[in-house]
This record gives C-alpha cells, sequence and structure tokens, in this order.
C-alpha cells in the first residue's frame, strides 16, 4: 500500500475547497456552545468540519414506528449544517443493533465465535443504506466531495451512484479489517465487497488493515491491484491507503496540566495516599480486553506481594451498546471479577482495583492519565485506540508515565516506545506493569519523548487533511458506475 505522507498536494482540485459532506452514523445533537464533548470518532469529525465547514449527515440516534421517506431535519450551527433523519425502530434493531454491531463489529475484530448470522439483518443493513443514499442525494451538490464513515455505511458509496451521483466519494474504516479467511466468514460478504468499488478513496486505521482489504478484493475476483494502493474493478479505478487517525494533541495536553488544580483531580489524588496508579480507560467491550486486564492485574499481584497494598488500579468504563446480550453479559463478568479481585487479594485499607462504570468528563480523565504511573491499553483488537494516545500526550514530561499497550491495537505501530504486550498472556502482561512501575526516570522520558514526537508531528487535523487533500487530488472524475450498485 502507498504511504499517506506523499498524498497530501492538492494537484488538479487546488483552488477554493470544495463543501465537505460527512457522513457517519451517528451524528451528535448541535451544541452552539462549542464542543461535543462526546467519543473520539465525533471529536475527530468535529475537528474536520469546524475548520473546513460542511454537513454532517446521519442518524439522530432517535427511533420511531414509521419515517417519512423524505423528512431530513437541517440545523446550522456556526460552520456546520447537521442534517439527520430517524430510523423506525425495526431498521434500529436489524441494521445498527443486528448486522452492523452484532455480524460486522465482531469479524473485524476478529470474533467469529460471537458474530450473528440472520438474513434479515443483513437485508436491513443493504436497505437502510439504500435510505440513507436517497436522503443523501437530495442534500448533496455538484462539486460537494463526500466522506463517509465507519463500518455501518460500507455500501452507502455504491447507494449513491446507483442514484447518479458522481461526486468524489471517500470511506474511513474506524476498525480493524481482517485477513480474507475471516472477513469472509460475514453473511453478505460478496455484496459488501463489491460495493466497496463504488469509492474512490478507502481509507484504513494501519497498513496492515489497508493490504488485507486489498487482498480480499483481489481474491475474491472484485478488483485488481496495479499497485502503488491503486485498484481496477472494471471500468474504475480507487485507492486504498492507511490514514492512521491521530488525536488533538496540544488540547489534551494543556486540558490534562490544567485539570491538575481541579476538584475532582485533588480528591482522586488525596485518595490514593501516595499509592501509585495504574490506569485504563475504555468502553465497556468484548474487544478491549478487559476480562483479560483484570486477570493480568491480578498475576501481577499474586507475582509482587510487595505491591500489595501500594499499588491502585482505576479502571474507567462507560457502558456501550447495552441492548446488545453479548455487552450485559460483559458487563455483568467484568463487575464480578472485580469484585471477586477485590474480596480476594484487598485490605481494609486497600481496594485493589477501583471500577466505574460510568462516563466521567473528558477533562478529569485526562487528569487522571497525567496522575498514573502506568496506562494500562490492552485490547484483544482495536482499530487504532485513542486513548493509548490520549494517555501519551497528557503526561508531565519532567516526570512521565509508561504506557503498557497491546500489540494489536493499531495503535503500536506507532507509538512502539510503549512496552507492547500479548494481552491474552497474563504472565507477560504482569511482567510489563512490573517493568513499568520500576522503570527509571531516565528510560521513562525517552520512551515517553519517542511517542510524544509521533504524537506531535501527525495530530486529528493531519489526519483529515491527509484524508481529504488526498480524496480531492486523485486524478480524473468518478463515473457514475452503475456496475457497482449495492443490490448488485
Ligand atoms: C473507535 C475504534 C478508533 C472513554 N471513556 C470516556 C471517554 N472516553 C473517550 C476516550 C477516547 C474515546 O472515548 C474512545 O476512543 P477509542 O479509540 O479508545 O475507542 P472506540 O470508542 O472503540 O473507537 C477505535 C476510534 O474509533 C477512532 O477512529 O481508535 O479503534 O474502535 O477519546 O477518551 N470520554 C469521556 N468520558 C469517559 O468516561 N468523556
Amino acid at each position: 500500500m502507498s504511504d499517506r505522507s506523499e498524498e497530501t498536494s492538492r494537484g488538479p482540485a487546488d483552488g477554493p475547497p470544495a463543501r465537505l459532506v460527512i457522513v457517519s452514523n451517528r451524528v451528535p445533537a448541535p451544541n452552539p456552545r462549542g464542543a461535543i464533548g462526546a467519543g473520539g470518532l465525533a471529536v475527530a469529525l468535529e475537528a474536520a468540519l469546524k475548520a473546513h465547514g460542511g454537513v454532517w449527515f446521519g442518524w439522530s440516534g432517535e427511533s420511531r414506528p414509521a419515517i417519512d421517506a423524505e423528512a431530513l431535519r437541517q440545523q446550522k450551527v456556526g460552520p456546520i449544517t447537521f442534517a439527520t433523519t430517524d430510523l423506525t425502530k425495526r431498521d434500529v434493531e436489524d441494521y445498527y443493533l443486528g448486522y452492523s454491531n452484532q455480524a460486522l463489529w465482531p469479524v473485524c475484530h476478529y470474533r467469529l465465535d460471537l458474530a450473528r448470522f440472520d438474513d434479515r439483518e443483513t437485508q436491513a443493513y443493504f436497505r437502510v443504506n439504500e435510505f440513507f443514499a436517497r436522503k443523501l442525494a437530495n442534500l448533496v451538490e455538484p462539486d460537494d466531495v463526500v466522506w463517509v464513515h465507519d463500518y455501518h455505511m460500507m455500501p452507502l458509496g455504491a447507494a449513491l451512484r446507483s442514484r447518479g451521483i458522481g461526486n468524489r466519494i471517500g470511506f474511513f474504516l474506524h476498525i480493524p479489517w481482517p485477513p480474507h479467511e475471516v472477513a469472509s466468514a460475514l453473511p453478505g460478504y460478496s455484496r459488501l465487497l463489491r460495493s466497496m468499488s463504488a469509492y474512490d478513496l478507502i481509507g484504513f486505521q494501519t497498513e496492515r488493515d489497508a493490504e488485507h482489504f486489498g487482498r480480499c478484493l483481489v481474491e475474491e475476483g472484485f478488483a485488481v491491484n496495479v499497485g502503488d494502493g491503486w485498484f481496477e474493478s472494471g471500468e474504475r479505478r480507487f485507492r486504498i491507503a492507511a490514514f492512521p487517525i491521530g488525536i488533538d494533541t496540544d488540547a489534551i495536553r494543556i486540558a490534562a496540566a490544567k485539570s491538575v488544580g481541579q476538584a475532582a483531580t485533588r480528591r482522586m489524588l488525596a485518595s490514593l495516599h501516595d499509592k501509585r496508579l495504574v490506569i485504563g480507560v475504555d468502553r465497556l467491550d468484548y474487544s478491549k480486553g478487559l476480562r483479560e486486564r483484570i486477570r493480568s492485574f491480578v498475576t501481577y499481584l499474586a507475582e509482587h506481594p510487595d505491591a500489595r497494598g501500594h499499588v491502585t488500579y482505576l479502571q474507567v468504563t462507560p457502558k456501550s451498546r447495552s441492548e446488545v446480550p453479548e455487552y450485559r453479559r460483559i458487563e455483568q463478568e467484568v463487575a464480578t471479577q472485580v469484585g471477586e479481585a477485590n474480596g480476594a487479594c484487598g485490605d481494609f485499607d486497600w481496594t485493589p482495583i477501583r471500577y466505574l462504570n460510568q462516563n466521567i468528563p473528558h477533562a478529569t480523565l485526562t487528569g487522571l492519565y497525567r496522575m498514573a504511573d502506568v496506562g494500562l491499553v490492552t485490547p484483544l483488537r482495536d482499530g487504532m485506540n485513542l486513548v493509548a494516545k490520549e494517555y501519551v500526550a497528557s503526561q508531565d514530561e519532567t516526570d512521565p508515565g509508561v504506557l503498557v499497550l497491546s500489540r494489536y491495537a493499531g495503535a503500536a505501530c506507532e507509538l512502539d516506545a510503549a512496552l507492547l504486550v500479548n494481552p491474552y498472556d497474563a504472565v507477560g502482561t504482569a511482567a510489563a506493569i512490573a517493568r513499568a512501575l520500576d522503570m527509571s526516570l531516565g528510560e521513562r522520558r525517552e520512551r515517553w519523548r519517542s511517542m510524544m514526537d509521533v504524537l506531535e508531528r501527525h495530530t486529528v487535523n493531519d489526519w483529515w487533511r491527509g484524508f481529504v487533500d488526498t480524496l480531492q487530488a486523485l486524478p480524473g472524475d468518478s463515473d457514475s458506475g452503475e456496475q457497482v450498485g449495492a443490490t448488485g
């Protein structure tokens, strides 16, 4: 695959930037007072739209029994027009909770054992993408650049093409893409893959994901790899490349330094009574490796009795997708595991694992990152993992903490100065926690500087600009490519 850094020239698209139309499954409620404050994806897309101006199109998050096929809610706040539609309850169940989160999400995270195969849900996924395309086609103007995000919306480009939309259309996948042997188990796999050649540019978090995807297309006979990230499918030519997502490094650094004096951070510090702090922050999701991580921490305590009473592990885990049975199950399992660990290892005056099953303000989070000696980021599989990057950006450069990072997070490709671990290996991860807590100041500073250089060189703004500039600079006009219609 080609390197994104060569691709940021504007080429033939020089001149006034085209209007940007960003499409994502969920569009946050417009907030006239400023930041959206939701998860990583929303914050990144908001950064792009604030700087560039444009439209943010997608689902409002609301559902009702029936929807007017033409209705679209539009609200302009500053440079951003929020354009949203509701969905029917049934579509939310089948398209969102069903195919997106119980087929695509587990398969893309290499969890075939958790994938649900339900033909009605597969059909709903393509049908809802057609529904979105119908509404979006009325909104798109001839010179707009359309940028579609994430696994809920993969066939949208093809659905737009079949409505005659010839604009530049790009797609970015925030989660991993597995090898063909795993991906090919997806229900509707051929139809999904074939629809992807409707895009002009397809972006992934890592070179590895981009390579897997390119090989899937070739193995299924849907495209020919003509080199340097270019693929051909019939008359169409499109590009596949890696665009690792970044964070707003400066904003996080400043927020973390500021939060040190704030009440929540001071309360936390006082409650620690000089104990060392290990932190984990993740949505409650089986891909994040929470059960394995708790096992690793318990192994660490078992192998280092001297650490008992002196190290506290804080796990912040907001609830997520609680309507999906597997998520309810892991919520119970993690709570039980934490209770058992505290019961078995704790003492009258020491709770080894503090567990918050709730959302806390992001500014508070940066303060907690900063006071933690170790950031424990050990997903079993993750597209990127922004928490790893936020932990590094929040550190005090004179006395930084150590990042213990799963080799299966996309972030490991860039943050190779972290202590990289196999999250399934409790003994190895426990050894990395011990090493992190014992590391000399000199080594901590060296490792932190090396990771911070990466985060300063490549921020969230570089990420979206890199993608949009590459998309705009692609040679030639797109055709309306009937051969890639999502219904094909
Ligand atoms: C997907 C991909 C990819 C977490 N707890 C709280 C809170 N957070 C924030 C974190 C971070 C974001 O949520 C989580 O981002 P991640 O990247 O770690 O994970 P996913 O949600 O799975 O994101 C992932 C990402 O998309 C972007 O492309 O990196 O691989 O799975 O920003 O700080 N924020 C607040 N309270 C919390 O309790 N306010």
